[in-house]
């Protein structure tokens, strides 16, 4: 075990059992004319993470660790697009309607496809997943623990929806979950700072949380 500087106290990591968890760094939520935009939000402040995630993902390729890029994205037919999700608010374009960059979060079509500074390259897992948690109808978790995974680290969007969900999830199913704060971002600072806070809190509830610098000062 090596121990990364994190709060609320050090992260026990696990070079044998580790793999990064990259959520949802897809164009629907990070350029004008994607989902985030047509929900109202200024999607700038998402794509300022870029080059901490491309740093954070460049350290786990040096290591020669896993890493999974998750989507939020649904099949043509959307039937795997609940009502409930579909039809809530009143956002300028819905699920599944043409946009600047194709069909709203729908598989294959150029908003769904993640950013190109972060593309994913050959032997790491691209996973498309319906809900906002990773674990819901994916499969993953067999995925997982057929490869000896025990530890997660994370990245990613939002932090309070799908990252938190993906965290929480996690969790539930037993591995150690470290996020990497300065590769996180909400359309919402203050609850970016309250997800950190919650999932931390009570001795690590939920997880443990570190900027990028500690993990690669504890490795260099
Ligand atoms: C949202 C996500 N915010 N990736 N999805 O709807 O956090």
């Amino acid at each position: 075990m090596i121990d990364i500087k994190a709060r609320p106290f050090p992260y026990p990591l696990d070079p044998d059992h580790t793999a990064l968890v990259v959520i949802d760094m897809q164009r629907d939520f990070i350029e004008p004319g994607g989902f985030g935009d047509s929900l109202g939000n200024d999607v700038a402040r998402l794509a300022a993470i870029i080059p901490t995630v491309a740093g954070l993902i460049g350290f786990f390729r040096k290591q020669g660790w896993p890493i999974i890029h998750t989507r939020e994205a649904h099949k043509p037919d959307l039937s795997d697009c609940p009502p409930a999700k579909r039809n809530r608010g009143t956002p300028s374009l819905r699920i599944g309607e043409e946009g600047a960059m194709g069909r709203l979060l729908v598989t294959g079509e150029p908003g769904s496809q993640i950013v190109p500074a972060l593309a994913p390259i050959d032997g790491e897992i691209v996973l498309d997943k319906p809900g906002k948690g990773m674990f819901y109808a994916t499969g993953l978790h067999e995925k997982l623990q057929g490869m000896g995974i025990t530890h997660l680290v994370f990245a990613g969007v939002t932090t309070e929806v799908c990252v938190q969900t993906s965290m929480r999830e996690a969790n539930d199913r037993g591995y150690e979950c470290l996020l990497v704060e300065d590769a996180t971002e909400s359309y919402f600072a203050e609850f970016k700072k309250a997800a950190i806070d919650m999932i931390t809190a009570q001795g690590a509830i939920v997880g443990w949380s570190t900027p990028l610098a500690n993990l690669e000062e504890a490795f260099a």
